[in-house]
């Protein structure tokens, strides 16, 4: 069971102790009966193994979580209900007031805002290192630095093996947020880092009806994670969303495949296309980290692109994505349908308009998550809209 694809359909899986059921079943309840109160004082201890209440841990999250452990190469691993919980978890689990958090942005807008309004009333202190670089940005107070695999929206990367190594020999905790890659194209662990986490809700899940959020690392620093997120924060995964991960994850390096091979011919159209300046995707050889993709990445570039356009600005973007007609707008991404947003009113709005400005998210900047359709009619569509929107030849 070493391949990766094998992995994800059998990790954390096997007929039902109870009746042998082949899909894992939803344990859809709140609290496990103990028997006697000297077994129950055991399990909550922890002298005992065995469930109690679902917020601390329920078998079908469980499964979820073995699996997703074993997809990245981790001891241990913790779902929540979000990514965004798994990000706060992480936060309020492993750090404390005067502690400084050092990223690599530009990050997700949500990601970033957390760390800058419940970090900053929490006392954490963070720092943006992408213009200094990281080795001068970390300070005595440096706790933790965290990145993104491929970034969001730009889609720039990180040395992962680098950042790991400036981190360890700081004795910094290193978090690698993989929701853009997936353990099918980029495995942090395997580059050095401590953690690693998702937003299962995007690529994972990857039919867009569930969300949720993972981390992975070693037993000592998941233990951590899970006591303040589930326990005192209460941040759990219901179990029937852990259900649907559990179903999707089997098809994930099917999916990925897909969504690579789409990608890379939508943006080969978009870099030839005359109404779009820039379009950005890392298995573009126009890519300024090309090298660095086809070196970290495995087995594609990844499903987002984002383009912007020659002209226009927000009224462009708006007449481009109005018209779309196969690619929904809609904010999220890696599911099996496409979808087109504009981060800079919706994804990025909840950061600064410097912060915006200094990651080139432009008011023409266009994020496209393609889905697993025909590339063939995705990119009919675009050229319909761009065509349509007065662009093409401008
Ligand atoms: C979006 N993203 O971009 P939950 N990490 C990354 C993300 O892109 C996201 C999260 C964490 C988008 C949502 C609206 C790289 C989310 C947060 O949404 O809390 O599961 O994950 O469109």
């Amino acid at each position: 069971m070493s391949h990766l694809r094998t992995r994800a359909v059998h990790a954390g899986q096997g007929p039902d102790p109870a009746h042998g059921a082949l899909a894992t079943p939803v344990h859809q309840t709140s609290a496990f009966g103990y028997g006697t109160l000297e077994h129950g004082a055991a399990i909550f201890s922890g002298d005992a193994p065995g469930y109690r209440y679902s917020r601390f841990g329920n078998p079908t999250v469980q499964a979820l979580e073995t699996k997703m452990a074993d997809l990245e190469g981790a001891p241990a691993a913790v779902a929540f209900g979000s990514g965004t919980a798994a990000t706060a978890s992480i936060l309020l689990g492993l750090l404390k007031p005067g502690d400084e958090l050092v990223f690599l942005g530009p990050l997700y807008g949500g990601t970033e805002s957390l760390f800058r309004s419940l970090g900053e009333r929490f006392g954490i202190r963070a720092v943006d290192a992408s213009l200094r670089g990281l080795p001068d940005s970390l300070t005595p107070a440096t706790r933790m630095v965290w990145v993104e695999t491929l970034t969001n929206p730009g889609l720039r990367l990180h040395d992962l093996s680098a950042v790991a190594a400036v981190a360890r020999s700081r004795g910094v905790v290193s978090v690698a947020d993989n929701t853009f890659c997936t353990p099918c194209l980029t495995r942090p662990l395997e580059h050095g880092f401590d953690l690693v986490m998702h937003s299962m809700t995007k690529y994972l899940g990857g039919h867009g009806d569930a969300t949720g959020g993972v981390v992975a690392g070693s037993a000592a620093l998941v233990a951590a994670i899970r006591s303040t997120g589930l326990g005192q924060v209460g941040g759990n995964l219901s179990p029937q969303e852990a259900f649907l991960f559990l179903r999707g994850i089997k098809t994930l390096p099917l999916r990925m495949a897909a969504h690579c091979e789409g990608a890379l011919a939508v943006a080969q159209f978009l870099s030839t296309h005359p109404a779009v300046a820039v379009t950005h995707y890392p298995g573009l050889a126009s890519h300024p980290q090309n090298a660095l993709a086809t070196r970290q990445m495995q087995g594609g570039y990844g499903g987002m692109v984002s383009f912007e356009l020659a002209h226009g600005g927000r009224a462009g973007a708006a007449a481009v994505l109005d018209r779309l007609q196969l690619f929904t707008q809609a904010v999220s991404l890696g599911d099996v349908n496409s979808l087109a947003c504009h981060p800079a009113s919706t994804t990025h709005s909840f950061i600064t308009p410097q912060a915006r400005a200094q990651n080139g998210i432009r008011e023409g900047l266009i994020r496209l998550s393609v889905g697993i359709e025909h590339p063939h009619d995705l990119i009919a569509d675009l050229a319909g809209a761009l065509d349509a929107a007065g662009h093409a030849g401008t």
